[in-house]
Formats: structure tokens, sequence, C-alpha cells
């Protein structure tokens, strides 16, 4: 008999036997997606419903057990796996994946948490409309992660990030208690808007069971173009030309260095990346665009032909290709998609997922590339993100000939200390998109104002006074 013993068998009478692991491989559960950190659960419980989650959260809290609640486990900061030190419980949502209700005429899906993000969006498509998140991580990442995260991912520019997507939310607060906002409702200014703590809480504060999410009307068309672009500064004009254009049909805008595109021809050589004809010095960067269309692909095309004929004349494109078709838009889209899988090929690496006002990004990575290509001689430079919301992955490779893990250990503190001053002179956010977890906690206490982590710990404790949700994640207590 463990000390655990007696919650691990209640648990069992709650989820079933067969829906509390505690033996053989828990690598699924236990290493985050990068390979960063392996912990060690207790148990990984697998709760079906929101009552289920609720007791299992009432009987770990009176065994005084910490949680970390996980969707697909493909977050980038550490924080969806346990410590290593064997007494969290990993309560894993994947079982609770059901789609509660489509309401067409409110434009709403109300949701599980554990419905993979792909699925969602094709039984969006098959009922005739657009849910907009989209990432390279759908098949597999979940709703209730990506609103655990606030995932923005490649539609933001005209959709916006999971919490603009979210009208309301189920959740199992940090005491088992089941808070019920499922109510779909555009305009509700009854006092605090408590959906708003849960998104982007990334477990720290109770676990998301449901969610009520906005649809879209299909577009007509949906095209996409991949240009080559002289320069960071003509890829920021070209974003200005795009916005003028196509307006809010603009729903896609992501740029590439092309060191970042060289991964994926490396590793992926199946893919066919456009224009490794030309000198990198001659187009340091592509861009992948998009434009949403609700007339017709003829307007699409013709709006599209326009942007391109003035971006031309602007000297901010080289050359672009158009998809002709779906399947085409999907192998452009796939490129870019296949980055973060590529780099993760190429080994170990240092990731920043920082924001800027889109119109200093060119001249930030001017002064980053430098002073890293100065500080760390050999250093490779992967960069690349979402250029239309002034989200940059500047993500950072070991020199070609170093140890990868030994360029971690020793490299990286050094690294995100020169890039993170210099988002602070440049007013930037040191996350913009994968949160804090625990990779970033320290350095949240280093770039955040004493009076806002002095408000976040307030949150944390009111909600979860004996700190056993996600604990040690995104605030230092
Ligand atoms: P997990 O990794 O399981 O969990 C993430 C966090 O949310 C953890 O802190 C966890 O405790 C918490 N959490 C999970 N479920 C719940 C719940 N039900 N209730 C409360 N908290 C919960 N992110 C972007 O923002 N944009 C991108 O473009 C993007 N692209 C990616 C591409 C790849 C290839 C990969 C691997 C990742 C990418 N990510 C991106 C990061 C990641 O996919 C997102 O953060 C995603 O939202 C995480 O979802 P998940 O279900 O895997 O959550
Ligand atoms: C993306 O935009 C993801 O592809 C992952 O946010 C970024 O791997 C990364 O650094
Ligand atoms: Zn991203």
């Amino acid at each position: 008999m463990t000390e655990h013993t007696e919650l691990l068998n209640q648990l069992r009478t709650v989820v079933g036997e067969a829906n509390v692991l505690t033996e053989g491989d828990l690598g699924a559960w236990e290493w985050d997606w990068r390979k960063r950190e392996r912990g060690h659960a207790l148990a990984v419980v697998r709760p079906a419903s929101t009552e289920q989650v609720a007791t299992v959260v009432r009987a770990c809290v009176q065994g005084g057990v910490s949680m970390v609640p996980q969707g697909g486990n493909t977050g980038m900061v550490v924080g969806s796996t346990p410590d290593a030190s064997g007494t969290q419980v990993v309560l894993s949502l994947t079982r609770m994946n059901q789609i509660r209700k489509m309401d067409a005429a409110n434009l709403t899906v109300t949701v599980e948490a554990g419905c993979v993000l792909q699925n969602l969006q094709e039984a969006c498509e098959k009922a005739g409309f657009l849910f907009p998140l989209s990432l390279a991580a759908e098949g597999s990442c979940t709703i209730g992660g990506n609103l655990g995260t606030n995932a923005g991912g490649t539609q933001v520019v005209r959709y916006g990030n999971t919490r603009e997507l979210c009208l309301g939310l189920e959740v199992v607060t940090a005491q088992g208690e089941i808070w019920s906002g499922l109510t779909g409702l555009r305009k509700d200014n009854t006092g605090y808007d408590l959906r708003h703590l849960f998104i982007g809480s990334e477990g720290t504060l109770g676990v998301i069971t449901a969610a009520t999410m906005k649809l879209y009307p299909l577009p007509a068309s949906t095209l996409t173009t991949f240009a080559a672009v002289p320069s960071l500064d003509a890829a920021v004009q070209l974003l200005g030309l795009a916005h003028q254009h196509l307006s809010s049909g603009l729903t896609g805008f992501e740029v590439m260095g092309r060191f970042a595109l060289s991964l994926v021809v490396k590793h992926f050589p199946q893919q066919r990346v456009p224009f490794q004809e030309i000198r990198e010095s001659d187009a340091p960067y592509c861009v992948v665009l998009e434009n949403s269309d609700h007339d017709s692909e003829a307007h699409a095309r013709a709006q599209f032909e326009k942007l391109l004929e003035s971006a031309i004349e602007a000297g901010c494109v080289l050359d672009a290709v158009v998809a002709e078709n779906i399947a085409q838009a999907r192998q452009l889209w796939h490129i870019r998609e296949s980055i973060p899988l590529a780099q993760a090929q190429e080994g170990l690496n240092i990731k920043h997922d920082i924001s800027i006002a889109v119109s200093r990004i060119p001249q930030f990575v001017a002064d980053m590339d430098a002073a890293l290509e100065a500080a760390f001689p050999g250093v490779r430079l992967v960069n690349y993100g979402h250029l239309g919301d002034g989200n940059l992955h500047y993500n950072v490779q070991a020199p070609s000939n170093a140890d990868a893990e030994e360029f971690l250990k020793t490299k990286e503190k050094p690294i995100n200390a020169l890039v993170y001053a210099s988002v602070d002179q440049y007013n930037g956010s040191i996350s913009a998109e994968h949160g804090i977890g625990s990779l970033k906690r320290e350095k949240l206490q280093e770039h955040k104002s004493p009076v806002a982590l002095g408000l976040m710990r307030s949150i944390k404790l009111a909600l979860d006074p004996q700190n056993l949700m996600n604990p040690g994640r995104v605030i230092r207590l």
C-alpha cells in the first residue's frame, strides 16, 4: 500500500479501472512535445464526463494531490506534463470529445474540451460552417488545450485568437464545483467575465470541460499565394497592400525565412518548396498569403491579381505562385506548417514566440540577427511566423557542428536574455502564442510589472488556494 492507494482506488471507481493508468509506458503523457523534459505521473486519469472530472478533482483535493490538465500534449512550454515527483495526477480530457450542439441561427458550436481541433473543423465544415482556428498541431491538439493556451495559429489576422472565438465555457473549479457558462451570448455585462480568466490560464485555475465557440459562414472561395520577397521590410509593405486590397478577405499572412524553408527541403524532400532557384540574398524571405472571398473564385482571383500587380510595381514581391486548386493551396500551407517539425528533426532548439508591432519587426530582426551572430558565431536563425499578427517565431538552432543538448544547456539562458531584453526595448511580448508553462515562468517574473504579477498571484490564490491546479506553471507564488 502506497500513501496514494486509497485515492487511486477511489479514482478507479469514478472513471473505471481502464482509465486510471499507472503502469506501462506513460511516455505519451509524461514527455512534452519538444522532448525538453520527462515528468513522472502518479497516474493518468481519463474521465468521460464533466461530473467525472468534478468527482476526480474533489477526490484529489481531499487527498492533497495536485493535477495537471492535459489535452493533446502538443504544448510548447512544458505546461501539460507532470513534474518529476511522481505525485501528480495527469487529468487527460481526450475521452471528452463530443460535439454537444451546433446552433446554426446563433452561429455557435458547443464542444467538449477533449475534441481534437481538426475533428471540430471538419464537423463544422460538414454542417456548412467555418470554425477558423487553424494550426499545424490541429490533428492532435484539443479545443480545451487551445483555450488553455489561448492558441493563435494562422487565421488570427482575420478571426483573432482562440479567446476571440469563445463565447462561453463550462469549467470544473479547483474545488471540484461545476461552473456552467455555456450561454452562447454575444452580449452579457453581468459582472466579471469569468471565461476570460480561464482562457489562457494554462490549467492553473480550473479544468475547462466544454466551450461554446463562434462559427462563420464558409467562404465561396479561398485562394493561397506563395511569394518571394526581397526583404522583411518588403514583407511588411506587402502586408499593408494586402490589407488595403483584400480588407477582411485577408485571412492569412505568414512569413518564412529562407533558412527555415531550407530545413523543410532537407527533412521533407518530397515537398516542393517554390523559389529554390532564387538566391537567398535576392529573396531572404517568402510569404504565404490567403484571401477568402464570399463572392466567387473569379472575384478572388481578380482581387489577387490587382494586389500582386501593385506589389510587383512597388518592388515588394519578386515572384509569386498562386495555387490553382485546393490541393495546391494545401501543399503551399503544408510547407509553412512543416517548419516546426523540420526544426524538431534538425535537433533540440530554442524557441521564441514573441510579438512586436508589425512596423518594427524588420528593425528588431536586423538588430537581433547581428547581435546573436556576433555573440554566438555559427548560430542558425530559424525565423518565421505570423507576420500579419506581429508574432514571430524567432527560433535559434545550434551551429551545425555543435552538440545541440550542450548548446541548450550553456547558451539558452544568455540567448534568451539577449532576445527578451530587445523585445522589452521594442515594447513587445515574450510570449504571443505558446504561453508560459514551466519554461518561461522565471522569465515572466523579469518581464511583467510587479503590479501585474501581484494581480495574477491574487487571482491564482483566490481560485486555487491550495495550489493544486497545475502548480508551478505560469506564476511563481
Ligand atoms: P496541451 O499541450 O495538452 O496543454 C497545453 C496547456 O493547456 C497546458 O498548460 C494544460 O495544462 C492546459 N490545458 C489543456 N487542456 C486543458 C483543459 N481542458 N482545461 C484547462 N487547461 C487545459 N500554438 C499556437 O498558439 N499557434 C500555433 O500556430 C501553433 N502551432 C503548433 C504547431 C505544432 C507542430 C505544435 C506541436 C504545436 C503548436 N502550437 C501552436 C502549440 C500547441 O499546439 C497549442 O498550444 C495548443 O493549443 C495546445 O493544445 P493541446 O490540446 O495539445 O494542449
Ligand atoms: C507555428 O506557428 C507554431 O508553427 C510553432 O506556433 C512555432 O515551433 C515553433 O516555434
Ligand atoms: Zn505560431
